[in-house]
């Protein structure tokens, strides 16, 4: 299938070149997920990409948690990701003014240098999403943003008018990839979707097969509902990485996410 008939509108109207390669990534594999490849080791990372590549879109690092982490080891590893044909998003959370993430996006992890997608809070201003921008100006990279519209777990913080205010902003500037949204709740991500338009990604967490509450907060949704709700990659974690079968829960979340994306655009 071509992505333009899986994704339809979204397709056309997509003006960001990283979306269209989500999209064409995600429809080569029929899979519409972004594995939350939240091992604690090079080791089990390897592991994970090795077993789930075939049926995941993207993978959603957070650098700063694995125990045995080097600078070879982690290239390597996006070596690996990249010839698995993964988009590699580091969901490093920035919420410092412009010059600081632009900074942050380079020290010891060089963030700028192997992400393809890095997610950023909009509580400092607009100005961050130019810093996130700059950094990759500066390595001679291109990235997008994945602005925090909504949160998963229970207790956020991020009432409905702050959220306007991120869809707002975001929505006009070019360098906004999308925004994370709340994979648990549909409805919320249904109005989400209403004022997003069709333009940008809409990427969202809290997403399980089992649906309810998981660990320390975290709130779980069904998938296909996530996508039909205006999802356009359900970001899984411990539903893969800690299955007994890892590569067959990734079938399962990617079908699952498919099939949603099908019957959303019938
Ligand atoms: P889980 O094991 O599927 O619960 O993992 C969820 C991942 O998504 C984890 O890496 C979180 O950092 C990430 N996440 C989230 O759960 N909720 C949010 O609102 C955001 C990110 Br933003």
């Amino acid at each position: 299938m071509e992505p333009s008939e899986a994704w339809g509108v979204r397709w056309e109207m997509a003006a960001s070149p990283m979306a269209k390669r989500y999209m064409k990534v995600a429809t080569a594999k029929q899979s519409l997920v972004c594995l939350a490849a939240d091992r604690h080791t090079m080791a089990g990372l390897f592991d994970l990409i090795e077993a789930v590549g075939p049926h995941v879109a993207a993978l959603k690092t957070h650098v700063d948690l694995v125990d045995d982490w080097t600078p070879e080891a982690w290239s390597r590893f996006c070596k690996v990701a990249h010839e698995a044909n993964l988009l590699i998003f580091e969901d490093r959370k920035f919420a410092d003014i412009g010059k600081i993430s632009r900074s942050q996006m380079a020290g010891i992890y060089d963030i700028r240098s192997w992400s393809d997608l890095v997610t950023a809070h909009l509580i400092s201003g607009p100005d961050i999403v130019d810093g996130l921008q700059a950094s990759w100006t500066d390595v001679g990279r291109s990235g997008g943003v994945l602005l925090l519209a909504q949160m998963s777990s229970r207790g956020n913080l991020l009432h409905p008018a702050y959220t306007a205010e991120v869809v707002g902003k975001g929505t006009a500037h070019p360098g906004v990839f999308g925004f994370i949204g709340n994979g648990s709740r549909p409805k919320e991500l249904q109005e989400l979707r209403i004022a997003v338009g069709e333009e940008k990604m809409i990427w969202t967490p809290g997403v399980n097969l089992a649906v309810g509450d998981g660990e320390m907060g975290q709130r779980y949704g069904d998938p296909t509902e996530a996508v039909l709700a205006g999802s356009d990659c359900i970001i899984v974690g411990s539903g893969i990485h800690k299955a007994s079968d890892p590569r067959a829960s990734a079938k399962a979340y990617a079908d699952a996410s498919w099939n949603g994306l099908l019957q959303r655009n019938r």
